[in-house]
């Protein structure tokens, strides 16, 4: 450690650049080491001695995740992107949230624990996209706001706990970014969607249509979510899309039924070797300036990409039509997105864990109102 007069000015003036400037003068003012003022200071999360001293701003007027300059990436409470963890939505513009459900998974099981593998592969995400411009973290208040507590012993009565958390979190004016869970959930979220927005259209990327009726006589499980969300009116149906359909079937012509609500269902043979670009044109004329919700099922990814799930299906979409995909939503009025069916234990390189956290972030960063550099 530094003893005074030693003190590392030329990575004080690095942290200065990196917009911790509120926390120098802290420092200077304890007498501590830099290194010993960032994590007892810090980022909410990231501290580690306890309660937050300073809020998570980072020289911003927002919260903003810690740069891995001032505090290392392994240091913290695992939120998403190691930003402040807040008891409800209220003052914010969006929200990562987690729905640790997966009672309603028909293969594997396992996405309850998504949320917490993507919190953890999450510390890697750094403030901007460079690849778009997008800076979300300069243009909206976005916090983790944790878990819904959901009943694995009672698959209904989860639902209605999620769409009853739903209700609070969009009654506030917030968009959720949802981790799963498995695809169940999605059917409450609408819920609570829909109550506020009326029917929204929908960017649907998965390797099934999840439209099945019943299993084993249950109406609700993660086969189902968008056939009950059909039966409930929660979906303008001529709005909506579905992307990376595959894999056998029980039923000769599988997509009947999407079709006959006026789904577009596009293929995963009708992706293979292309860019997506130009479907997502047609999507963005589709949706016009509707509400649209974005559900990303991690299974619509080549389990080469993405083993980590549940139902996994052959010959999948790749991680960078999964970007093309996402960033073609740019522009939408976009009013929630989740990332569903993360099992992380089928994945022992946390790839797919990895994976889900990018797309999350990719997801914030086309949110209405988000500034590009
Ligand atoms: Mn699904």
């Amino acid at each position: 450690m530094w003893g005074r007069g030693s003190c590392p000015w030329g990575r004080m003036r690095r942290l200065l650049r990196a917009g911790c400037s509120h926390l120098l003068p802290w420092a200077a003012a304890q007498e501590l080491p830099v290194t010993a003022a960032v994590a007892s200071s810090g980022s909410s999360p990231a501290v580690s001695m306890g309660l937050p001293r300073h809020p998570a701003r980072w020289g911003s007027s927002f919260n903003v995740p810690p740069s891995a300059e001032a505090v290392a990436r392994p240091v913290g409470i695992c939120s998403m992107m190691k930003l402040p963890v807040q008891a409800s939505a209220a003052g914010l513009d969006a929200a990562f949230v987690g729905v640790p459900l997966d009672t309603g998974t028909s293969n594997r099981p396992g996405a309850r624990f998504g949320p917490r593998q993507i919190r953890a592969e999450s510390s890697l995400l750094r403030r901007f996209n460079g690849s778009t411009g997008a800076a979300p973290f300069d243009s909206l208040h976005v916090a983790d706001i944790g878990d819904v507590n959901v009943n694995p012993y009672n698959l209904p009565e989860s639902c209605r706990l999620i769409r009853g958390s739903y209700q609070h979190i969009v009654g506030s004016g917030c968009v959720p970014l949802t981790l799963g869970g498995d695809h169940t959930i999605t059917y409450p979220i609408l819920q609570a969607m829909a109550e506020r927005h009326g029917p929204v259209g929908l960017v649907h990327v998965d390797a099934h249509t999840d439209t099945a009726d019943r299993a084993l006589g249950e109406r609700i499980y993660h086969g189902t979510p968008f056939r009950r969300c059909v039966e409930e009116g929660l979906l303008d149906c001529g709005r909506v899309i579905q992307i990376g359909i595959r894999g056998s079937s029980y039923d000769p012509d599988p997509y009947k039924y999407c079709r006959e609500q006026g789904f577009r269902v596009v293929p995963a043979e009708e992706c293979w070797m292309r860019s997506l670009a130009p479907l997502m044109a047609e999507v963005r004329q589709q949706m016009r300036d509707r509400p649209v919700y974005i559900s990303f099922d991690i299974d619509g990814l080549d389990p080469a990409y993405a083993p980590g799930t549940g139902t996994p299906e052959v010959a999948g979409l790749t991680p960078a039509q999964a970007l093309e995909i996402i960033r073609g939503c740019r522009g939408l009025n976009i009013v929630g997105c989740d990332l569903v069916e993360v099992a992380p234990m089928y994945d022992v390189s946390g790839n797919t864990a990895l994976l889900g956290a990018n797309l999350l972030f990719e997801m914030l960063c086309v949110l209405p109102g988000v500034k590009t550099m």
